[in-house]
Parts: C-alpha cells; sequence; structure tokens
C-alpha cells in the first residue's frame, strides 16, 4: 500500500479559510518551489502569496473577489508544508451539492450505497480533520437510523484516498466525533462500525488524503441486535408503496431463521409493516436484481416468531410474491434474503388487495 501521487500532492496544506466561493481551485501546475515566508514569487504567471506559519490567513492586495479579472492565487501553507494548490479568483465553480456540511446527501434506509465525484469539493471553515488528516476536499451525508443496532459505512470501490468520519452534532464547528478511519483492510479506503441508536441522526463525512478528490462510494448498512434480527426493520408506512434498498453488506444473524425454501440464505435486510385493519396483503420483490428469498413473520421477538408467508420464486421468475391476511395493528416482519447468500438491489412492493 502507497500513498497516490497525484493531485493529492498538489493541495494546500492549509486551506481553512480558503473557502471564499469567489476563489477557484485548480490543480497544483507542477512543484511549487515555495519557501514559506519569503515572499510574492511568480509560478507561471501566477503571483503567489506565502505566509509563513500558522493562523488568520492574509488575503494577497488584489487577489481578493473585488477584483475578480485580475486572477491571483492565494496560498498560505503553513511552516515548512509546500504550497500545493492555487486558488484563483474570479469565481470558483459550485463545488458538489452536499460540499457543505449544512447541505448533507440524504442516506435513506438502513442499507444502500452511493457514488459521487468529490472534485472542487473544499474544506469548509470550522471543518474538523476526518480521521486525523487536513483533507481538504470534503463532502457530507447525513443518515438516520431506522432502528438501533449496529451500522457500518465503508467507502470501499471510491478512486480516491479517502478518509471516513462520523460525528453527531448541528453545526460544522460543534461536532462530536463518533468514528473516524482512513484505512481500512489493507486498502487506502475506509471502514467504520459502531453501534446506532434508533431515531438519531448521524453525519458523514468523506474526504480525501491530503484533499485528494475522485469518485467516491459510500456504503451503509444496519444490522439489528444479535439478539433480534428484526430490531433493525425498516418500517413501511401506509396501505400500499414501495421501497428500494440494497442486501450488499448484509449478513446472517445468529438464530435468523431460513426465509423460504428452506435455504439458509445468508445476507438479509428486514422491514416491519403494520396494517390499520385486517386486510388481504400482497408483498412482492420484483424488480430486484438476484435472486430473492422472502419471508414475512409475527411476533414481538425472534423467540416467538410465527411465519406468516414465504415465498422464493413466484410466477417463474427468481423474484418472491406472497400474499397473506394481515390482522389488524399486528405487525408483520418482512425479510429479504438472497438465495445461496445472493445479494444485489432490492425492490419492495407491498398492497392491500
Ligand atoms: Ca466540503
Ligand atoms: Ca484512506
Ligand atoms: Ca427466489
Amino acid at each position: 500500500m502507497s500513498r497516490a501521487t497525484n493531485r493529492a500532492d498538489c493541495h494546500l496544506g492549509e486551506p481553512r479559510a480558503l473557502t471564499d466561493r469567489d476563489y477557484r481551485r485548480v490543480p497544483c501546475p507542477g512543484p511549487l518551489p515555495l519557501s514559506p515566508g519569503r515572499g510574492r514569487r511568480r509560478h507561471r504567471g501566477v503571483a503567489l502569496q506565502p505566509r509563513a506559519g500558522r493562523g488568520a490567513p492574509r488575503q494577497p492586495a488584489g487577489a481578493g473577489p473585488s477584483t475578480p479579472s485580475r486572477p491571483r492565487a492565494a496560498i498560505w501553507p503553513p511552516a515548512g508544508t509546500p504550497p500545493t494548490a492555487v486558488w484563483l479568483s474570479g469565481g470558483r465553480p459550485s463545488g458538489p451539492a452536499n460540499d457543505d456540511f449544512a447541505s448533507p446527501a440524504g442516506l435513506p434506509g438502513p442499507s444502500g450505497s452511493t457514488a459521487q465525484s468529490t472534485e472542487d469539493a473544499i474544506r469548509e471553515a470550522g471543518e474538523p480533520a476526518h480521521a486525523g488528516n487536513a483533507g481538504g476536499a470534503s463532502v457530507w451525508f447525513s443518515w438516520t437510523a431506522p432502528a438501533g443496532g449496529t451500522a457500518t459505512f465503508d467507502s470501499a470501490g471510491s478512486g480516491l484516498d479517502t478518509l471516513l468520519a462520523v460525528y453527531e452534532g448541528g453545526s460544522v464547528n460543534g461536532l462530536a466525533g463518533v468514528a473516524a478511519n482512513d484505512v481500512a483492510g489493507g486498502t487506502l479506503q475506509s471502514r467504520v462500525e459502531r453501534p446506532a441508536v434508533a431515531g438519531h441522526t448521524y453525519r458523514l463525512a468523506v474526504d480525501g488524503y491530503n484533499g485528494a478528490g475522485g469518485q467516491a462510494t459510500l456504503r451503509w448498512v444496519l444490522r439489528g441486535s444479535s439478539d433480534d434480527p428484526f430490531s433493525s426493520a425498516q418500517a413501511l408506512s401506509g396501505s400500499t408503496g414501495s421501497m428500494t434498498g440494497s442486501t450488499v453488506g448484509a449478513n446472517r444473524e445468529a438464530g435468523e431463521p431460513r426465509h423460504a425454501a428452506g435455504n439458509s440464505g445468508g445476507a438479509s435486510i428486514r422491514y416491519r409493516w403494520t396494517t390499520p385493519v385486517t386486510a388481504d396483503v400482497e408483498i412482492k420483490t420484483f424488480g430486484s436484481s438476484f435472486d430473492i428469498l422472502l419471508g414475512v413473520y409475527r411476533g414481538a421477538a425472534l423467540s416467538a416468531l410465527t411465519r406468516e408467508a414465504e415465498n422464493d420464486d413466484a410466477g417463474g421468475r427468481l423474484q418472491s410474491r406472497v400474499r397473506f391476511r394481515a390482522r389488524a395493528r399486528v405487525t408483520s416482519r418482512i425479510a429479504i434474503d438472497g438465495y445461496g447468500g445472493a445479494t444485489g438491489a432490492t425492490r419492495l412492493t407491498y398492497l392491500v388487495r
């Protein structure tokens, strides 16, 4: 494992205050032979204003938003750190929609995956250093645990050296760290796993080591507590609806029943659904991407589950469909598993017939 030598080596060491939207970050045109504290130099036509030491950065004369037609670089490296990116006045291309802490991308449900570019993302004022590295190209996510359990987040599959951090809190400079990771499993990608409290909202930052940008993937999965696999079940609302999800990264809990056809499965996600009145209902997984096992139960605890319905293949397909009579105010516990432990994208449709 080695650190990639790429644009990441061209980033500011101290980008903290360089978040002015009137500035535009561009990749370093090459090694910048700049020594902190030695005054203004010219590099490939860009006026540089180095500043030694840490502290409040100083804006070079003429480099501010007031003169956007005169591109200049503002570089304030900490002492001993070579400057690595230039920020030009004249407007920065808008970064990702979830660049800032205040505008996170929501992560729906107990599990899933999302991918995006972090190019042009920045580090905002007051932002903590994620996983102990200054980073510099963070994007933010928000996830509310639909139930209690163990939440796992990882950035496997990302095309950059990621930093991943989980927080609680409502402002970027007032966050409480929950978990953070730089390298996991011998890769440059990151992984964290922590207990999640039902209803709590967690904020996640995905950043690049030393400010690297690139294509980032974030996966999340909530597993139930070991004494009840259904404790992480996501609630279905209304009398009809559809939910998409993913079983990638899910597993099989101790004591979990075989959900259909006596097949052991191996990667299940769970839902719960309560109808206000007794009704004939249908639940199906048509539209999922793999061979599904579907099991429906009632009962308040794993040790007291009663099987309501199960199906492996319906209608000559690998997808599943069950019909049963749901009792008023009795919660149906629904498990989607993969035949032989297969995983993939899921689609669950439920309706009162
Ligand atoms: Ca950011
Ligand atoms: Ca990393
Ligand atoms: Ca099937």
